[in-house]
């Protein structure tokens, strides 16, 4: 999400920031390159002029020049404006008082709104534990009721449809109808999309609109498109108007300009970032929190949340339990590997750390290592798991055949697991281990 954009500020303020002392010429220039990355990431020249200008304004301030660490004091006002350039402190989706909440989610065809659905339903469902279902109101293409229903399986969400048969605003208002009934916490109206804004694809969102009352309503973007996601946000805020911006395929190498200009040239806040194909990569958009994974300050707030949906309490007490008795095994490695992997993909993980953004390209952390771990695992024996040091030679051999991996791998693991066994034995008697020792050297 937003690499180039977040190398590209970093190259621009990575002088300023190593700085001790900064002359106007210094900051001049940063804003210049910070210019061009933004200008280059697609944002609206607009948009950057107000913003370079504002910064700049800020960090020749006497405050800044003659503070004692001037470049981290202008790096925290990029980071601050570009918070209030994202949207300042964020808005929540309203929710009805009684009923059923309402959700329309709007936008061109293809900008992600089907599968915006689903995630919004999970995320609901997961985070705020209310009870949602989804109307089928693309009537345009056969299929798409098909692909509401499948996605609406995998949310765990209802799905109201009546085929393609009838007009979508009746199908939109017969739904809300059912989630009435069936005493709903939030509908979810799919709508169909149109390849440009035009004046039937916008009736036809007035006319739900009309007959539904949502209390939101949504503008799914893509934010691939960059600027011409911008130019679709600006047309439907002059004709169908809406309340807030789902941002979708952020993961795609995205230059983020969309991002970063659609709240100043609408007014609309973006609620919502879709950052991959699967459900669960999907998240609320804080903008304070993205400036700082932009500017490689990482994003804790976010991975503690993530952290703590997943996490099921009372597995970690038992878990915490284990490591004091010492009874950890690779039964438990594997089941915490699970829990981290439901988070999402780990690439996206380690970037909210912070400072880990940029030393991603050298890490190489993927997926497909924690499937060989997990292969690996999975391959043992219910007592090999509880008890590694059986793992001789032969079963190692087997194993690694069993798992499509090799002998040198499954040692390896085994002497990765000893280590972790070790340090949990050092944590308990209160002695922190060295980074050295957490990064698995000995
Ligand atoms: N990589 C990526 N693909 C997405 C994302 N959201 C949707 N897509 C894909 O974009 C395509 C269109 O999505 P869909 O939800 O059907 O769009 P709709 O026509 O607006 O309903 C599908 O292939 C989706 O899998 C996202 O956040 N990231
Ligand atoms: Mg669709």
């Amino acid at each position: 999400m937003f690499d180039t954009l977040s190398e590209r500020l970093n190259d621009a303020l990575g002088e300023v920031r190593s700085r001790g002392k900064l002359t106007e010429e210094d900051i001049a220039k940063a804003m210049r390159q910070v210019r061009l990355a933004l200008l280059e990431a697609d944002v609206n020249f607009k948009v950057v002029k107000q913003f370079t200008g504002a910064v700049k304004e800020r960090a020749l301030g006497a405050e800044v020049l003659e503070s004692l660490n001037p470049g981290q004091h202008v790096v925290k006002i990029v980071a601050d404006e570009l918070t209030k350039l994202m949207g300042g402190a964020g808005r929540e989706l309203v929710l009805a008082k009684k009923g059923p909440t309402v959700i329309l989610i709007a936008g061109l065809q293809g900008s992600g709104k089907t599968t915006a659905c689903g995630k919004l339903a999970r995320h609901l469902r997961q985070e705020k534990k209310l009870d949602v279902a989804l109307a089928a109101c693309d009537l345009q293409r056969p299929a798409a009721v098909d692909q509401l229903i499948k996605v609406g399986a995998g949310a765990g969400a209802a799905v109201y449809e009546q085929g393609t048969a009838r007009d979508p605003v009746d199908v939109a208002e017969w739904a809300v109808g059912q989630a009435k009934t069936d005493g709903r916490d939030v509908l979810i109206v799919d709508t169909a999309g149109r390849l440009h804004v035009d004046a039937e694809l916008m009736d036809q969102l007035g006319r739900v609109k009309k007959r539904t009352k949502p209390h939101n309503v949504l503008l799914v973007l893509d934010a691939m498109t960059g600027q011409d996601a911008v130019n679709v946000a600006e047309s439907f805020a002059e004709t169908a108007n809406f309340d807030g911006v789902v941002l979708s395929k952020l993961d795609g190498d995205a230059r983020g300009g969309a991002a970063l200009s659609v709240k100043a040239l609408t007014g609309k806040p973006i609620l919502y970032a879709s950052t991959g194909e699967k459900l669960e990569a999907f998240e609320r958009f804080h903008p304070d929190r993205m400036a700082q994974r932009i500017l490689g300050m990482g994003d804790v707030m976010t991975l503690i949340e993530k952290a703590e949906s997943q996490i099921d309490q009372r597995q970690a007490q038992e878990l915490e339990r284990k490591i004091k008795k010492n009874q950890f095994t690779l039964d438990d490695f594997l089941e915490q590997m699970q829990q981290v992997r439901n988070m999402g993909p780990l690439q996206g993980l380690l970037k909210m750390i912070p400072g880990m953004g940029q030393q991603l390209g050298a890490l190489n952390v993927d997926d497909r290592e924690l499937d060989r771990l997990q292969a690996i695992i999975t391959s043992m024996t219910p007592a090999e798991r509880g008890n590694p040091k059986l793992i001789d030679g032969s079963r190692r051999r087997r194993i690694a055949s069993g798992s499509g991996t090799t002998v040198q791998a499954v040692s390896q693991l085994v002497k990765q697991f000893g280590q972790m066994q070790k340090m949990m034995r050092q944590l308990q008697k209160g002695k922190m281990p060295s980074l050295q020792q957490l990064a698995g050297g000995s």
